[in-house]
């Protein structure tokens, strides 16, 4: 049987080079995928791709994205835990972008000990004429590494590159439970932060009466914006949830907000509301959506 493989994977480059496309494209790629979303110490992870035989755990920083004249030292601040964290670094850049002319980030990816693959991303954009020109000028550039051409958007190459990753890889155990993770991670720890409001502010009948859907999860570049559905089984229950001129539901926001924008590390816009379905316990579809049914 092959060995387990597991490890970390950065990927740094500018804002806008494709970083969030490709991975998306990696998990796209793979047949039992999990994306997640969730704060390390010092990194941000993108995603997490499973498969039987390994676990890719892709992060980038939020650190990188600065403004141009702060680039520079950010990125050096940035390439030197890059470069202490992880087990494969992605440098990523596009099509007719120029090296910064930053003589100490290059000599960091010539002399790294961690494999590095350096990444020409939106080769869909441009000509195979142009295209040659470009892996000439990086190949200039950085003489040693290892230089795969790419289109995150339109997947071309996309595989070679995810089973290099793979290859690269040291042997090692996951670092995450593979089964506990599902598509929808953070919905996932949505309902489970409504929930524990719930369970403070009420007594006991409601919080095991309800049940906690997030509906929209939508990212956007300054915020998060979340609906989340409670269900009760009876009328009386709701008015409860939602209690006098709405302050209680309200409180339940409020706070459920700040612990979400405190673990995903963005403002958040959480919409709620509450429903009254008789059946939710009882109806076997409703409990699959939940995801009782495993
Ligand atoms: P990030 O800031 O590095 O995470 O970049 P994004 O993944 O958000 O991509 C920035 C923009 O480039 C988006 O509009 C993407 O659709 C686009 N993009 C990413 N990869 C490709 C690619 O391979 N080809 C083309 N044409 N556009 C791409
Ligand atoms: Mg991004
Ligand atoms: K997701």
């Amino acid at each position: 049987m092959q060995k387990h493989k597991a490890g970390f994977v950065n990927i740094i480059g500018n804002p806008n080079v494709g970083k969030s496309t490709l991975m998306n494209a990696f998990v796209g790629e793979k047949l039992s995928i999990i994306t997640s979303k969730a704060q390390t110490t010092r990194h941000r992870i993108l995603g997490i791709v499973n498969g039987d035989d390994f676990q890719v755990i892709l992060s980038d920083t939020p650190g990188i994205i600065k403004p141009a004249y702060e680039l520079q030292s950010s990125m050096m601040n940035f390439v030197k835990s890059a470069f202490e964290d992880a087990d494969v670094l992605l440098y990523m850049v596009e099509i007719g972008e120029k090296a910064l002319k930053d003589e100490a980030f290059f000599e960091k990816i010539k002399n790294s000990k961690i494999p590095v693959l350096l990444l020409l991303n939106k080769v869909d954009t441009t000509t195979q004429e142009l295209l040659e020109e470009q892996v000439q000028y990086w190949q200039e550039m950085l003489p040693t590494v290892e230089l795969h051409p790419i289109s995150a958007l339109s997947n071309f190459n996309i595989k070679n590159v995810f089973e290099r990753i793979i290859e690269l890889l040291p042997e090692a155990p996951a670092y995450y439970p593979k089964d506990q993770l599902t598509d929808k991670p953070e919905r996932f720890f949505v309902n489970e932060t409504i929930r524990e409001k719930i369970l403070i502010h009420y007594k006991k009948e409601i919080p095991y009466s309800v049940e906690i859907d997030t509906e929209e999860f939508f990212e956007d570049e300054d915020i998060i914006r979340m609906r989340a559905v409670i269900m009760v089984e009876r009328d009386s229950q709701k008015g409860i949830i939602i209690g006098h001129k709405g302050s209680a539901l309200k409180r339940v926001g409020v706070e459920s907000r700040k612990d979400l924008e405190k673990f995903f590390g963005k403002q958040v816009h959480l919409e709620l509301y509450v429903k009254v379905n008789k059946n939710w316990r009882s109806d076997a579809r409703q409990l699959k959506r939940f995801g009782y049914n495993n």
